[in-house]
């Protein structure tokens, strides 16, 4: 098969490319490891930033988005039981969508045949070749059958463990990670939310966040130490850590129900600078990853494709290789504001087990800052909202 892009893996930044790309006539094939089910069966974000929901508005597929989703004039940041809000209309003039990862990925997966996407699902074995030439390809293996697909360039949307980082070559001088020494436990349920607008919580047992996907969907996560196990937590004790953190402080306290799912998640900061090597491409998680802390991870996805699908649309449509050039300047430019801004939340907002009594008191100092700093506050909600492309 030969096509002008070849992209790997179907998470949002791959399917928000194809689209990108297909909206300008330009062919290309995503090549994803896992099922559609499977993929439909990850939770993940659930804030998008206008950068992200103008991509949907602009391909046309934010119908449902705008049917379902819940706009979010603001949120809160909780410090034992002081809530501060920060009111992100009033300080900024924008607001973000909370409408969930599933949700966008179903829209832009169902979208695909329609447009000339062709999606291939379960392919194993994915392996990049030639990347340095003029015709890089890809292999793989579908139902036994080894298949090849050539093409102008190949886009890395294969998020963390994907092979296309790999395929750049280590460059530790351009490598940066911090991990931190906790996880988040989620659970989805459906009850209704405890507060209408999220809550970002420090207390002394440690970071906790309600969140929702709907008036009747709730998110919620607290911090966990790095060694804990999944088998530890039964839905039970979990509830009652959530209402021992937002009972008190939220309009309607905890609602209990079977929990949809339940999982723990690491955090870790991570920025592999080299986004290039001669035709292939990195874009989102492949690239970066941020705590999800702020919710930037895939509103980064969202802001590197559409930099990546300027720059090749401007190479097909007039042969101009500049904005392929500067893409990764581009990118990297927004990517590490919102490594920063990850960073600081999760440093505000965390529990830290080396933090003794002096930093405890920082913590609190700043967060008392922010309550009283209609300054800080501009500072927080600018960057919440998404900076600007
Ligand atoms: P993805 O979504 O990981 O997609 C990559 C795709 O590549 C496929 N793949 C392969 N395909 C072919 N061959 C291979 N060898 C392959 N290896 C992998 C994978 O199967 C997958 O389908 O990366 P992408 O597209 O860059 O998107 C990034 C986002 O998914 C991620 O940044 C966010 O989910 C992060 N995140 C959040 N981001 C936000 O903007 N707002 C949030 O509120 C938010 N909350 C979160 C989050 C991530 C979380 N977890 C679980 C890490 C909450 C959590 C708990
Ligand atoms: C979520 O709803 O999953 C969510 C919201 C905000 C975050 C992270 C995750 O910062």
């Amino acid at each position: 098969m030969k096509t002008k892009v070849a992209i790997i893996g179907a998470g949002p930044a791959g399917l928000l490319l194809g689209h990108l790309l297909r909206s300008e006539g330009i062919d290309c094939v995503i090549v994803e490891r896992q099922s559609a089910a499977h993929i439909l069966s990850r939770i993940r974000a659930g804030v998008l930033e206008s950068v992200t929901t103008q991509l949907m508005h602009r391909l046309g597929l934010d119908a449902r988005m705008n049917a379902e989703g819940m706009i979010e004039h603001g949120f809160n940041l909780a410090d034992d039981d002081r809530m501060i809000r920060i009111d992100i209309e009033a300080l900024t003039g924008r607001y973000v969508t909370v409408y969930g990862q599933t949700e966008l990925t179903r829209d832009l997966m169902d979208a695909a045949l329609d447009r000339g996407l062709p999606i291939v699902y379960e392919a194993g074995e994915v392996a990049l070749h030639d990347v340095d030439g003029e015709r890089p390809w890809i292999s793989y293996v579908v139902d036994g059958q080894s298949q090849r697909i050539d093409a102008d360039f190949i886009a890395g949307c294969d998020g963390f463990h994907g092979p296309s980082r790999k395929a750049v070559g280590d460059h530790p001088a351009r490598t940066f990670e911090r991990e931190y020494p906790f996880g988040w436990l989620g659970i989805l349920a459906d009850v209704a939310p405890c507060h209408p607008e999220l809550i970002y919580a420090n207390g002394p047992r440690g970071f906790a966040l309600a969140s929702m996907r709907s008036p009747t969907r709730s998110r919620y996560y607290i911090q966990v130490p790095q060694a804990a196990r999944i088998e530890d937590w039964s839905e039970d004790r979990l509830w009652d850590e959530l209402a021992a953190r937002f009972d008190s402080i939220s309009d309607r306290g905890v609602a209990r129900g079977p929990a949809l799912e339940m999982s723990i998640a690491p955090l870790r900061s991570f920025v592999f600078e080299k986004m290039r090597r001669g035709r292939l491409f990195l874009a989102g998680d492949a690239a970066h990853i941020v705590p999800p802390t702020g919710a930037k991870g895939l509103n980064l996805a969202a802001s590197d494709v559409a930099y990546l699908a300027e720059a090749l649309i401007a190479w097909f449509a007039k042969g101009d290789a500049a904005p392929l050039a500067g893409y990764e300047a581009r990118a990297l430019a927004r990517i590490w504001k919102a490594e920063r801004f990850s960073w600081y939340l999760t440093k505000l907002m965390h529990r830290f087990p080396e933090d003794g009594a002096f930093e405890h008191r920082m913590q609190r100092a700043e967060i008392d800052y922010v309550a009283t700093s209609r300054a800080m506050q501009t500072a927080i909600a600018e960057n919440y909202v998404g900076l600007p492309l």
